[in-house]
Order: structure tokens, then sequence, then C-alpha cells
């Protein structure tokens, strides 16, 4: 039996790699930070007490900023492949704690490579390296394209993408990396645009809110799927050699359009509950993000399935019914906290 080692599998892509690594029969083992709430809603639907039989996912605390443990724990899990999603994901945070950003997003890279060479595990390794790490180069953006990071976030991105490189050639480990372009899903964190849009749409259309901030409404981004995205995570490590590949949709829209195409799903017009607020924008932005993926379509045979509008009626529904839950706990006189968050 395979057996895959996730950091960040309590994160959006970290649930659906594990549905998808389970459905494989894999073995999987995830690295949770503690928390003083629980932190693992994404991957309830998955985890079964560990004292039933048969279990297949196991989960290990542990943190990215701490070296030695990440050392332990593989050394004694052995697996097959790492998937490393962990990271301070977030680029406008990234802004207000550049040096944590840094030290996980960028170090947190090294310690796990570090921890392989050390422990002279045979393995197979993924980063989830980033198509913000070519910021200001103009689209559209492939392999070849030179990065020009525009945020700490995108640096700490850039520094982990060589250090994965650098030990692929001075260590010969099997270490490839993954630029993926934004993707969503029901699941992404609700501070990300896309999915502050949908939810703050569906709470207004059953009228838990009356308005939304946000920030930068010209930024284009080239959005998909999770899901799709997790399987091409997959077929880089499944190759016979390590490589890089950028994977994207190959289309690009502005916020704006994308808030637009929400608001008149629910038959509203945005023009009436959006308002711009500049504490969302970023001191340095990324305006066009559209990938090239002809590698990863030729070499891995992979190629998103699903379209924007797939992916916007996904959110939707999925909010839609978390607002109408959110509206039977209101009328029952309870209160519901949709409070702005401060990025
Ligand atoms: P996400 O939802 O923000 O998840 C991040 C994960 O990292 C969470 O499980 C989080 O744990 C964990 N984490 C954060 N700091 C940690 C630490 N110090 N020690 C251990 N774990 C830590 O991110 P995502 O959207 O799934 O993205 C996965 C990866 O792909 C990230 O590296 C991201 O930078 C990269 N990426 C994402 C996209 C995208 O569009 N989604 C595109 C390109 C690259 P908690 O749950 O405890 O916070
Ligand atoms: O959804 P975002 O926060 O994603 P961003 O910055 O593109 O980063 C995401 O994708 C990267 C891949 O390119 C990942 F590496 C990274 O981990 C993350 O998953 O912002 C998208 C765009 C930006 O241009 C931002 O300025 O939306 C603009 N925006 C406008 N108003 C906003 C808002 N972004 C957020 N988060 N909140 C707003 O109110």
């Amino acid at each position: 039996m395979k057996k895959a080692f996730i950091t960040g599998i309590t994160g959006q892509d970290g649930s659906y790699l594990t549905e998808f690594l389970l459905n494989k029969g894999y073995e999987v083992h995830g690295l949770i930070r503690r928390s003083s709430s629980f932190n693992t809603d994404r991957i309830n639907h998955l985890y079964r007490d560990f004292h039933t039989p048969d279990t297949k996912l196991f989960l290990h605390y542990g943190d990215l900023s701490v070296s030695g443990q990440l050392m332990d724990l593989l050394h004694s899990i052995q697996p097959s492949e790492i998937y490393h999603l962990g990271a301070q994901s977030h680029v406008r945070v990234s802004f207000d704690i550049p040096e944590y950003t840094g030290d996980v997003t960028g170090l947190g890279t090294l310690r796990i490579l570090e921890a392989i060479r050390k422990t002279g595990i045979k393995t197979r390794f993924y980063q989830a390296s980033s198509s913000e790490m070519f910021g200001a180069a103009p689209p559209p953006q492939n392999e070849k394209t030179i990065f020009q990071p525009r945020s700490p976030y995108a640096a700490a991105k850039v520094y982990a993408y060589h250090i994965v490189q650098n030990y692929r050639d001075a260590y010969g480990l099997f270490a490839a990396n993954g630029i993926l372009f934004n993707h969503e899903s029901p699941r992404r964190g609700e501070t990300f645009v896309t999915r502050k849009i949908t939810r703050a749409a569906t709470q207004i259309k059953l009228g838990l809110k009356d308005k939304v901030y946000l920030g930068n409404l010209e930024a284009k981004r080239d959005w998909g799927f999770a899901g799709d995205f997790v399987e091409a995570m997959w077929l880089m490590l499944q190759q016979d050699k390590a490589d890089d590949f950028v994977i994207a949709t190959g289309e690009t829209h502005s916020v704006r359009e994308f808030t637009q195409k929400v608001f008149s799903k629910l038959d509203l017009d945005y023009k009436k509950y959006v308002f711009i607020d500049p504490r969302y924008f970023r001191p340095t932005e990324v305006d066009v993000l559209l990938g090239d993926a002809s590698k990863a379509k030729n070499t891995l045979n992979w190629s998103p399935k699903l379209t924007l509008d797939g992916l916007i009626d996904m959110m939707i529904e999925n909010d839609l019914e978390l607002a109408r839950r959110e509206k039977t706990l209101v009328d029952a006189g309870f209160s519901c906290n949709n409070n702005e968050h401060p990025v």
C-alpha cells in the first residue's frame, strides 16, 4: 500500500487531495497544528476514530516552523510520497506578517527537504509553488517565464521553488514544483476573494447582510477548481523523472467580472451591494495572471474539467445552503457572525 504524508491537510487543497488519495487506496498521514478550536472541518467527513479497524487516515501534531519533529515524523511514517501544501497562504496577510510568512512558507519547505535528506527515506516530494511567483511578469505565464514576485508571500514561494530545484540537483531527490494558478471551491477560505464574494452574495440574497467591502476589482486571475488541480499534483509524482509544471485553465477574468457573475446568478445587481475599502488593496498588486499549461497537458495528460461557470454554481449552491442554515438560527433568535474580516 502506498503511503502519503500531507502538510496543510486541513486546508482547501489538503482536503481534496486526501479524498483523492484515499480513493486510490493510499494510507494518508497529515500534519496538523494544535489550535484552541477545532481546525479539521474540511476533513472531518474523511476522518475515523483511530480505534476503528481499517482506518487509513492518520493525523499528527506538528508545525512547519519546527524541524526536529518533522524529521521524527518522516522517519517513523516512511511515506512514499510527500505533498507539501502547508503555508501561510494569504497574500494580503503576508504584508502584515512578512517574517512569519518567510519562515513558514519559505523555510518550511527547506525543513522538510532537510528531513528527507537527513533521514535518508526513499520518497517523492511535491512542492506547492504558486503563480503568485510570476507577479509582474506579463501574461501568459509558463514554466519559462521569469519570476517577478510582488509580495512577501511570493518571495517566500520563490525561495522554496529554488531550494526544491537545488535539492533535486544536489542530492538527486525526486522533487517536483507544481506552479498552480488560483484554484477555488466551496472549501476555499472565506477571506480569499472568490469565497468572500459567494458567501456575501448568498447572505445578501437571504437578507442576512446588506453590503460587502472589496478591494481592487480590476485584478485578473486564472481561476480553476481545486478538485481538478489536486489530480495534477498526484500525476507529477507518478512520472519517471521529477520536473516542474504550470497548472492553469488558460482563461483570465477580473474580480469585477467574477463579482458581477455571482450576483447576477442570484438576480442581484452587484453595484447596489459592493463597496470599495482601500484596506483590502495590496501595497503591490499582481495585475494579471493567465497560465499556459501546455506542458502539463502534453506530459501529464492533464486538463481542467470544471468551467468557471460550473465552479461558481457549485460555490453558490454550497453557500446558499450555509446562509439558509444561518437564517434559521437568526429567525430563532440566535446571532449570526457575518462581520468583515480585518483583511
Ligand atoms: P490554505 O487553505 O490556506 O491551507 C493552508 C494549510 O497550511 C492549512 O492546513 C494550515 O493549517 C497549514 N499551515 C499553515 N501554517 C502552518 C504551520 N506553521 N505549520 C503547519 N501547517 C500550517 O491553502 P490552500 O489554498 O489549500 O493552498 C495549499 C498550498 O498551495 C499552499 O502552500 C498555498 O500557498 C499553495 N497555493 C495555493 C493556491 C490556491 O489558489 N489555492 C495556488 C497556488 C499555490 P490550519 O488549518 O491549521 O491553518
Ligand atoms: O483571492 P485572493 O486573496 O488570491 P491571491 O492574492 O491571488 O492569492 C491566491 O492565489 C495564489 C495563486 O496565484 C496563491 F498562491 C495564494 O496562496 C492564494 O491562494 O485575491 C485575488 C485578487 C487580488 O488581486 C486581490 O487584490 O482579488 C483582489 N481582491 C479584491 N478585493 C481581494 C479583495 N482579495 C481579497 N482577498 N479580499 C478582497 O476583499
